[in-house]
């Protein structure tokens, strides 16, 4: 969402639940609105020879409530789902995978829609927290892209529970000419950038960011270290941490969204970030004219592609109302709007030719081939590989 506030918004509950995403989106926080109580059925006289029918279903109030990641829809796109369909809508963000599924492990989160990622949405799913679609009430499923929906099917078999919401890879952002100046012949094409000591310590001073991802920043590391990316071997992992703890003295902050900004605004040179995120800091870096030239680089020792999905939590309040709202996302003419203000790529085949020829042609958001084949998924880990995982990243968090 590009320097979206309240004025922009008009009639709609927008709040955040990450503390860099405020300064972006002026926001009003609450809670999600509680399911209404069903109504008791009437008791069937005790002489009636025959069962009362069952009571209609409850007529579901209008509202519905949403929780997205950050910076990842159009201005339109909800206050036009209002006024179409009647519906209020409650928007709040998050900036991480770790975020989402800590509030939905808590349980009673009230949304109705969430958009995890592969390995999370797999482990959701396996856990037995999502609702499967009612297809029959997704009439635009036809729209989407049937190679999307085949990667999806790795973390959601058959589709039974999902939809592609957009997609995209993780690589760096940089300022052409900061970085320039601080090394003239920096390898802007490989991890080498980030992960080599002897090369990152060349842009302490002008900043460097990295996604507050464990699971994501270790598959990087994997692949710079010329490993397998979804690797469980504890050996790996330890060279993973000897490898981020030695480039820890040059990293400015951790953070998945706040680099937006600071890129923009030439306040860091270098973010590990997604691809959708780094563009608009291009993007706005442009309109705000700051002077910083910012591009994005998909590293040639390969990196995740990652796919964001669409999806009805068990006990969502409102899921006739998160169906509607799931099959009006998949409107060519909807989600080519969102492609078109993100710069993330979607999954919908109908909307390819209302998304912009500079969005559509760009190799950084939808990659050719030749990069397609250097870009891996991000596989769930197992159990014990994901707690050795976060007591690696606490310690490099914590530089210790
Ligand atoms: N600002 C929107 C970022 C969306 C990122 N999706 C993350 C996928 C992680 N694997």
């Amino acid at each position: 969402m590009r320097f979206m506030g309240c004025a922009g918004l008009a009639g709609l509950i927008v709040s955040c639940a990450l503390s860099g995403c405020a300064k972006q989106e002026e926001v009003a926080i609450h809670a999600p609105v509680p399911a209404p109580a069903a109504a008791a059925p009437e008791a069937a006289p005790a002489s009636a020879p025959v069962p009362a029918p069952p009571a209609p279903a409850p007529v579901e109030e209008q509202v519905l409530n949403v929780y997205n990641w950050s910076d990842y829809i159009a201005e339109d796109t909800i206050a036009n789902f209002q006024k179409q369909t009647g519906i209020r809508v409650r928007y709040d963000v998050y900036d991480s995978n770790e975020t989402l599924e800590a509030k939905l492990l808590a349980g009673n989160s009230g949304y109705d829609i969430v958009v995890p990622s592969g390995p999370f949405l797999e482990k959701q799913i396996k856990a037995g927290i999502y609702q499967p679609l009612d297809k029959s009430k997704l009439a635009n499923l036809k729209n989407m892209n049937p190679e999307v929906m085949q990667r999806l099917a790795l973390h959601d078999p058959e589709n039974a529970h999902a939809v592609n919401y957009m997609w995209g890879t993780t690589g760096i952002g940089y300022n052409v000419d900061k970085v320039k100046k601080a090394m003239p012949n920096a390898p802007l094409d490989s991890w080498h950038l980030v992960f080599d000591p002897q090369i990152i310590k060349n842009f302490k001073s002008c900043g460097v960011s990295v996604l507050d991802s464990a699971s994501e920043m270790t598959d990087m590391v994997l692949a710079y270290l010329g490993k397998d990316s979804n690797s469980q071997s504890p050996e790996d992992l330890k060279l993973v941490e000897d490898t981020l703890l030695k480039i820890r003295p040059y990293i400015k902050y951790i953070h998945s969204s706040q680099y937006i900004a600071d890129l923009a605004s030439g306040e860091i040179c270098i973010a590990v970030g997604y691809s959708g995120d780094i563009l608009q800091a291009r993007d706005r870096a442009k309109d705000a004219q700051t002077g910083a030239r910012i591009a994005y680089s998909v590293p040639k020792e390969g990196t995740l592609i990652w796919f964001d999905s669409m999806v009805i939590p068990k006990d969502a309040p409102h899921p006739g109302n998160a169906h509607l709202f799931i099959d009006y996302m998949m409107r060519p003419d909807v989600i080519a709007e969102v492609s078109n203000t993100t710069n993330y790529a979607n999954g919908n085949a109908a909307a390819t030719p209302l998304v912009k020829a500079a969005i559509r042609n760009d190799p950084g958001i939808y990659p050719p081939p030749e990069v397609k084949a250097k870009l891996f998924p991000n596989l769930a880990d197992t159990e014990e590989f994901a707690r050795l995982v976060n007591r690696t990243w606490t310690r490099f968090t914590t530089g210790k």
